[in-house]
């Protein structure tokens, strides 16, 4: 295999391209790859490509509003970072000018365990013991012997906080830490790229006036283990441009004593309905519950919606309290008997 290096050396025009679902290590790994190829071959052109715009609460990250969402037509090297799944690029696949992947070498950086079946070739630089594609970028550029500044040292530190939730995940290992510290040798500072998050975060007065609303409608049902809002249509037209209802409140509904589950329900004008729920660490139903709606995500996240006309917001409401008390009656019975075991 060729080194990463000989790709971008042989290239004029690269196109770094992102899942249609940015997070922060898409969009921090990608301002990465930009800043090191061009710090280090002034002459290339760089263009960063998502199909979706760069969501609101990632805009912290300097250089964000680079990122298009049409692609070029003269690329002669695609990067592709950050992508577990094909399906994530299915309508940037549909562009046009996507045709050109099939004619220019295409690499995949990544840390996950990537299921890759494109319809053109690739090369893979894949390390699945990195915590993010930022990581990735950073193995590769040491071991290309490219120099590395301060802002893609920041960019590199930023797509790390991003995947770890600020180093904190139980993945993390003593490596990790050290790399912060060699980022933050390089001129990283792990204190400004988190005061930059928090200062984007700030909200309206008006939106936390709402937040305190909402906390004050929360209901404790099932003794206490869920805890429940609903947010009708009037809210969320009012308020879920600005900031989606159930973000506001959801830390602090797990951070309750005696809660397992949280849940907040939104009534839409034309009568369908969603619910999101997360759960507190050991409690993790409710991708169960989401399934008894053929509905999906994850055992401590995932979500559900009803169509218009299938059930009354009443009924609705007393169907997922229902299934949350069978799944965590269950929950409750099998950790019991694996005691007695
Ligand atoms: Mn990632």
């Amino acid at each position: 295999m060729d080194s990463f290096k000989s790709y971008i050396e042989a290239a004029e025009h690269v196109l770094v391209i992102q899942a249609e679902n940015p997070d922060g290590d898409s969009v921090a790994s990608s301002l990465a790859l930009e800043s090191l190829i061009l710090d280090n071959f002034p002459k290339k052109k760089v263009t960063m490509f998502c199909n979706l715009p760069v969501p609101a609460h990632l805009r912290y990250l300097e250089g964000h509003d680079r990122v298009v969402q049409d692609i070029p037509h003269d690329f002669d090297l695609a990067i592709i970072v950050d992508c577990a799944e094909e399906v994530l690029l299915d309508k940037s696949f549909k562009q046009h000018n996507a045709q050109r992947l099939n004619k220019v070498p295409v690499l995949i950086l990544d840390h996950h365990n990537d299921n890759i079946n494109f319809k053109f070739d690739t090369v893979n630089f894949i390390d699945e013991s990195a915590v993010s594609t930022g990581s990735v970028v950073f193995n590769l550029a040491k071991d290309n012997n490219l120099e590395v500044s301060e802002d893609t040292a920041t960019f590199i530190m930023a797509s790390i906080l991003s995947d770890t939730m600020g180093l904190t995940l139980d993945f993390v290992r003593a490596d990790d830490f050290r790399v912060i510290a060699e980022l933050t040798d390089l001129g990283a500072n792990l204190s400004k790229i988190d005061q930059a998050r928090r200062e984007l975060n700030k909200r309206p007065q008006f939106i936390t006036k709402y937040k305190a609303e909402l906390l004050g409608r929360v209901e404790y049902l099932l003794d206490g283990r869920l805890a429940y809002v609903h947010i009708p249509w009037e809210e969320i037209e009012k308020y879920s441009g600005i900031y989606n209802p159930p973000i506001l409140v959801f830390e602090d509904m797990r951070l309750t004593e005696g809660v397992q589950v949280v849940m907040a329900v939104k009534t839409y004008k034309n009568g369908k309905m969603t619910a999101k729920m997360r759960t507190n660490p050991g409690y993790e139903v409710v991708g169960d519950v989401a399934a008894k709606f053929n509905c999906g995500g994850h055992p401590g996240s995932a979500g559900c919606k009803v169509e218009p006309g299938m059930y009354t917001y009443e009924e609705f409401k007393s169907e997922l309290v229902k299934y949350t008390r069978e799944c965590l009656d269950s929950l409750e019975k099998s950790k019991k008997e694996n005691k007695q075991i």
